[in-house]
């Protein structure tokens, strides 16, 4: 009798819950973005630039509530999440806007809210919903994300994954110092902290070598190695996998259950709540990858970058069996895989980038224990920094892209002082999107780069008569809101 009468009301609060928590959502829905990359992937930028647009008004011809002139109003609200920082957008504004410079690296999380003000399109809607919709933008390092597989993972498989991808031949080099320290080391001496803080550096040492441009390799756990937000040093980052390891459990009071103890605290104060309070409450998601680079270091970096977005996508909607699916609370819908930066080309080569991310993402999709999502992509530029034009040469006229080379850039050994606008002729991404995967064929991975790629001042923005300083220039920008938002303002 008891029994039954503590289930009765368990089930009878749940019920509740549910019911106000509908009721909540009633007056004042809400959807929570998920903004994740590699660094430099161009999140900051990407955020900055949705919310600056939408506030102001930009032009946005294919996102259909703007459009159409249903949005009354969008502004910024104190965000739901006390203990997340918040995006500090108007610092990130004022840098693009009157500084003209990008925004300062960001290394953890951060969280804004918009809210959208707006007009229902159909007469039903407009009966019954408030016409308010809160965009919770959660801004976070794609390197966290890769974490998530380490949950299925013990001691003994990370470090057997790890040694043996460390010895590939694409990282043995960059491996090398950390696999002769760890191969010196006895699992099962007496657990000694400046042996587990040696191994633990020269580990992330290794991992930050991979990332370096020329290399271009995408990332490997543990994820907080590169990234560590307020964890430096401590002792659930002073781990490292082991090159050997003591048959069966391993001695109590030794090196190797020490670093088994530290990489499970890793996962269980690091990785899970990180999932759980972050990526498990997500509706939509953009992955944002910086496909330009890959592309210029050739196939290679390309396979990699395939790798990267296949364990990304295969963290969101985990399929049927998978170990992540008990985390979620709410399923994400829609991602969208965006390339940024397509400012970089003309745009005769925009729909050769999107057809390049297509690829990619269909063949990561198919990889990926995957199922269910809406799955799109985008070659975009959140900030457009320059403009086109056409120059002559002889007979031919050359379609280039015009703007202010950052102080420092060099092309054909000129080097630009920051103020001075330049033409440049870009070069065009291949027609055929097999011959850029194709890593057996005919293009070496150090061939001569597609792409002649030279970062830009951000743009200098246009006042109106008035005076009024106009958004800031895009390209696409708006067919990714639309993909990711507009459903809930129709
Ligand atoms: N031309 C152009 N450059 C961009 C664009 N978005 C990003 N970038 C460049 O990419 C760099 C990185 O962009 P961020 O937005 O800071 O990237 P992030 O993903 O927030 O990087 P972390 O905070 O370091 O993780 C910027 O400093 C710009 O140089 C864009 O739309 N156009
Ligand atoms: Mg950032």
């Amino acid at each position: 009798m008891a029994s039954s009468l503590t289930t009765f009301t368990d089930e009878a609060r749940i019920a509740l819950d549910t019911l106000s928590g509908h009721a909540a959502g009633l007056f004042s829905p809400s959807l929570r973005l998920g903004v994740t990359g590699l660094s430099r992937a161009g999140k900051t930028v990407f955020i900055s630039a949705l919310v600056h647009n939408l506030i102001h008004g930009g032009r946005l011809p294919l996102f259909e509530a703007q459009k159409s002139g249903r949005i009354a109003r969008a502004f910024l609200e104190e965000q739901p999440d006390d203990a997340v920082p918040r995006f500090q957008y108007e610092d990130h504004v004022a840098a693009l806007v009157n500084d003209r410079v990008w925004p300062d690296s960001t290394r953890a999380i951060s969280e804004l809210r918009l809210t959208i003000e707006y007009e229902s399109a159909s007469g039903w809607n407009r009966l019954f919903s408030a016409g308010k919709l809160s965009v919770d933008i959660v801004d976070y390092p794609g390197e966290w994300l890769l974490d998530l597989p380490l949950l299925g993972k013990s001691f003994t498989d990370f470090s057997r994954e790890a040694v043996e991808l460390a010895a590939l031949p694409v990282r043995s080099d960059l491996s090398q110092a950390w696999r002769e320290l760890a191969s010196a080391v006895d699992p099962d001496a007496d657990a000694d902290e400046m042996t587990a803080r040696r191994l633990a550096e020269s580990f992330a040492a290794y991992l930050k070598a991979c990332k370096l441009d020329e290399r271009a390799l995408s990332t490997l756990p543990p994820g907080r190695f590169l990234m560590p937000g307020d964890l430096e040093g401590s002792p659930a980052l002073t781990f490292a996998p082991l090159m050997t390891l003591s048959q069966g459990r391993a001695r109590s009071g030794s090196l190797q259950a020490m670093l088994e103890r530290r990489y499970e605290a890793y996962k269980t104060h690091v990785v899970k709540p990180f999932f759980r309070e972050h990526i498990a409450r997500l509706d939509r998601q953009i992955v944002l990858i910086d496909a330009m680079q890959a592309l210029n270091a050739g196939p290679g970096a390309m396979a990699d970058l395939e790798r990267a977005v296949t364990e990304i996508l295969s963290c969101f909607r985990p399929g049927r069996g998978n170990f992540l699916t008990d985390f979620f609370s709410r399923r994400i819908d829609r991602i969208l895989v965006a390339a940024t930066k397509a400012d970089h080309l003309h745009h005769e080569s925009h729909d050769r980038l999107q057809a390049i991310v297509r690829r990619l993402t269909d063949r990561a999709v198919a990889r990926a224990n995957f199922g269910g999502a809406a799955v799109d992509v985008v070659a975009m530029a959140a900030v457009r920094s320059t403009r086109e034009g056409t120059v002559k040469q002889g007979r031919e006229t050359l379609p280039v892209i015009i703007g202010t080379p950052l102080k420092g850039e060099k092309i054909n050994g000129e080097t630009f002082d920051g103020k001075t606008e330049t033409a440049i002729f870009p070069g065009d991404l291949p027609e055929k999107v097999d011959a850029v995967f194709d890593v057996s064929g005919s293009a070496p991975d150090n061939a001569e780069p597609a792409i002649r790629f030279v970062r830009f001042r951000p743009p200098k923005l246009e006042r109106t008569a008035e005076g009024v300083t106009l958004s800031l220039p895009h390209i696409r920008l708006d067919r990714a809101l639309q993909f990711l938002i507009g459903d809930h303002l129709a």
